[in-house]
Formats: C-alpha cells, structure tokens, sequence
C-alpha cells in the first residue's frame, strides 16, 4: 500500500501513525506542493494529501483511509464496536480535522511552509488562527487524560491519534503550550509512541532541531 503527502500534513501524520499502531506496512511517498505528478493525480483529484492506494483501489481522504485500515485489519481496533464510545471517536476526529486544524493550518502555513517554499506568509491570517486555537486549546484542557491514558474507553483510538497529529505542527512552530499543562504533558506523550516519534523527528531535522 502507498500513502501519498508528507508528513508535515498533520492528515497525513494521523494516517502513518494509525497504520504504525495496527502494524500496517505502509510506504510512505511524499508529493510535491504544485508540481504535476501524473500518478499522485491518478489517486487523487483533487490533489489533497492524504491519498491510498491499494493495488487497484484509491481513496482519499485520512478518515476514509483509515476506515479502509481498520475494516482490512479489525485488530488491534482504533474505532470502537461501543456505540457511546465509537460516537466520541468520530467526534475527535472530526474536531481535529476541522475545528483544530482550521484554527492550527493558517498558523503552520503562513509561518513555516509559506517560507520553506519562498511566499510570502500572511501574518494577518496566522494571527487569526492563534486567536481561533485558544479555546480549542481550553477545551481539550478541560478533558486531557493523564500522559499515556487515553481520550476515549481507556484504550488507543483513533480518537487519539487525530488529536495528537497536529500538535506536532504546533511543536515545529515552536508553540507555548505552557497555558494548557494537562494538554502540553498528554499531547507530549502521544508524540513519544514509536508510531510518532521517529516521523516527527524527522520533520524537526527540516527545522534543524
Ligand atoms: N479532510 C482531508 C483534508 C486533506 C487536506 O486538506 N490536506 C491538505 C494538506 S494538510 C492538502 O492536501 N492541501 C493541498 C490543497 O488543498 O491543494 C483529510 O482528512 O485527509
């Protein structure tokens, strides 16, 4: 199976590290910002990362992919048979996918890609996302489990690493977390799996960290 994106997506991220935590072999293949790439084109059309492929099949999109994950590899599960629970996982999914990376992107983008592809950031925009970022942050402060406990059942989930995914980006743009402790420590410990650690690692060596 080929995962198309780099991994500073925190999409992307997210779909490497669940396929790490269900000892899924994946190769990761990163595409170019821009550039055509007729066989990144082929699997997906509309050129966001992450995109699947798996022999003849493609899908896109990180939730979908892991779906795909989890349905050809029940074990170990990272969404939940518990209606209770499995509904609060497709609930932090969501929330990191949309409210937290919505609020985190415009910050990552214009602070760290926009240079590293030689644009110009808008600091205005990145402004407005760390100002959208603080009650995301309080929220997530007000439920964060102990380091190396869990958001949902007491056990992994994808819950989980949807959540962790972007305070990597957070981490490269060398972000104060200071304000969310609870947060800080748990986010820290999520980072720290093998099915993180190494990944992140490398990006910090893009940053020369
Ligand atoms: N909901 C999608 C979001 C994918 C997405 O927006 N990826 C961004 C990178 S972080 C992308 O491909 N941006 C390029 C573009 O919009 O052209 C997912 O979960 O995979």
């Amino acid at each position: 199976m080929i995962v198309y994106g780099g991994t500073l997506s925190p999409f992307v991220r997210k779909t490497l590290a669940a396929a790490a935590e269900k000892g899924i072999e994946v190769e990761s293949k990163p595409t170019r910002f821009g550039q055509p790439d007729p066989e990144f084109d082929a699997v997906s059309p509309f050129r966001k990362i992450p995109a699947l492929r798996d022999g003849d099949f493609t899908v896109c999109d990180s939730s979908a992919i892991i779906h795909y994950f989890e349905a050809t590899k029940p074990e170990p599960a990272l969404i939940p048979a518990e209606a209770r629970e499995r509904a609060m996982v497709i609930w932090f999914d969501e929330f990191a996918d949309t409210i937290m990376v919505a609020a985190a992107g415009p910050m990552f983008f214009n602070r760290v890609v926009a240079p590293l592809l030689k644009m110009q950031g808008d600091e205005e925009a990145a402004k407005k996302g760390e100002k959208a970022l603080e009650p995301v942050l309080d929220y997530l402060e007000s439920l964060a489990p102990e380091p190396g406990e869990f958001l949902v059942g007491g056990k992994l989930s994808l819950a989980d690493i949807a959540v962790a995914s972007p305070f990597a980006n957070l981490r490269h743009l060398q972000f104060d977390l200071s304000r969310w402790p609870r947060t800080m420590a748990w986010s820290e410990a999520m980072l720290a799996r093998p099915s993180f650690a190494a990944m992140v690692a490398r990006e910090s060596k893009m940053f020369g960290r």
